[in-house]
């Protein structure tokens, strides 16, 4: 790793990478190693692979304890789960959900034939302004949708106002919020149901994996119902049911990893802590920030960009930043109301400005265990230097691009 003394020494105008190797936004963190392994000799030994094994049953009573609730239902990834949320919910017509976040949200819904309505998030947060929601509300709408972005819980009492005055089901994809809380209690614990991912590039991960949590036993039930091809108690389904179980190996990894959760956590916690002070007084620059007094897993760094004020874009930083071997990523780009599979046939997209605002100047940076303090200074001290030299950048660029055309 090498630190940059002029501009042509950036690997974007052939310097030579400050990272040999590539740094990831999502690299999996992994427990310990020989705990796992001998879960997987004592599943082959025991030749139980699937089918509600007892690691699933460790890891569903480990999450429940986590997060406190009645039920926690191990799923094979978030995004089934949240399909098998809208079957348990009976929902129908329109769902209101935000356009800033992954597209699984959406798909999950799109997929269950219910047609997701993009709200716009509120100013200062990236997630559902609940005034924007009241506007979507139609004799069509049976549900609200809230995500949990960045671990960070969306506007839950004011949303939770809403569904109850209009009889609308609420329910949330937690799929970034394991381990984190609201107002003193743990997520998890709110709406109908919330889903978690435990996908490889969560923090805490069972290769895929969700869960989902709830305090509604009848729901509970016709969760694992629909989870497992429609059977019940009986010896015959009960109902059109999928197969959307969590196998031994997924559940021993998710089991293993989250006895690791603390020392996870607290890697994440120093990452940010030192991406905070290392960008510290950067103009048009501010860091997604997890407030005090609440529980946070810190998965996620995520920067807003200014380009009028950082220098550059988000784009011209991201493309410095990747040449250098540091994958940051565009989390969301562009908004799941401009993607193909929800794109009005008339090209029309509704007005969402704050989303769009986000999708322009959102970058998130490589954390977890696969990165090292050090790295984090040099990423650091990278956006730095690139962005008190902006101009000179920019200039340099222009000039390579005239050159080339000669
Ligand atoms: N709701 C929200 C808000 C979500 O963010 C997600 C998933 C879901 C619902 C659905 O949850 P699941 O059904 O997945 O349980 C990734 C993940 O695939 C996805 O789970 C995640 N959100 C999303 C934010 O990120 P991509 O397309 O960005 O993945 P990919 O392959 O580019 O990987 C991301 C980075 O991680 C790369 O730099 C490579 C690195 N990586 C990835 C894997 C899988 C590794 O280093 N090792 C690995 O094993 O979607």
């Amino acid at each position: 790793m090498r630190a940059k003394g002029s501009i042509d020494q950036l690997a974007v105008f052939g310097g030579q990478p400050t990272f040999a190797e590539r740094l990831h936004v999502g690299r999996p963190n992994i427990g310990e190693r020989e705990r796992f392994l001998a879960r997987v000799q004592d599943i082959f030994d025991r030749r139980w692979l699937s089918n509600h094994g007892p690691y699933l049953e460790q890891l569903e009573a480990r999450v429940a304890a986590l997060v406190g609730c009645r039920h926690a239902i191990g799923v094979a990834n978030a995004t089934l789960g949240l399909q098998l949320a809208c079957r348990a919910l009976e929902l129908t017509g329109e769902v209101i959900v935000p356009a800033h976040t992954f597209v699984a949200t959406a798909h999950a819904l799109a997929w269950e034939g219910l047609q997701p309505v993009f709200c716009d998030v509120r100013k200062g947060t990236h997630h559902l302004d609940p005034s924007r929601v009241r506007e979507l509300i139609t004799p069509r709408t049976s549900a609200i949708l809230g995500v949990h972005l960045w671990g960070l819980p969306c506007a839950i009492d004011e949303l939770a106002g809403i569904a109850r005055q209009h009889n609308l089901q609420l329910f949330f994809d937690a799929a970034h919020a394991l381990a984190c809380s609201y107002g003193g209690q743990m997520i998890g614990n709110f709406g109908a149901l919330e889903v978690f991912s435990l996908h490889a590039t969560k923090f805490v991960n069972s290769f895929e994996g969700g869960v989902i949590c709830t305090n509604d036993d009848d729901l509970a039930r016709r969760l694992r119902m629909l989870a497992n091809f429609g059977y019940g108690e009986t010896e015959f389904p009960e109902c059109v049911g999928t197969n959307g179980k969590l196998n031994e190996i997924s559940a021993a990894m998710g089991l293993t990893n989250l006895e690791s959760l603390g020392e996870f956590v607290e890697v994440n916690r120093h990452h940010q802590r030192a991406y905070r002070a290392g960008l510290a007084g950067l103009p048009g620059i501010r860091l997604v920030e997890y407030p005090e007094g609440e529980d946070h897993n810190y998965q996620y760094v995520v920067l807003e960009i200014d380009s009028a004020r950082a220098g550059l874009t988000r784009d011209e930083l991201l493309k410095l930043l990747v040449a250098e071997n540091v994958l940051a990523r565009r989390y969301f780009f562009p908004g799941a109301h401009r993607l193909k599979p929800y794109r009005a046939a008339d090209g029309s997209v509704p007005h969402l400005p704050e989303t769009e605002r986000l999708c322009e100047s959102v970058l998130l940076l490589p954390t977890g265990t696969a990165v090292s303090g050090e790295d984090v200074a040099r990423v650091t001290e990278l956006i730095r230097f690139a962005l008190g030299r902006g101009g000179e950048i920019r200039a340099h660029r222009a000039a390579a691009r005239t050159a080339s055309t000669v």
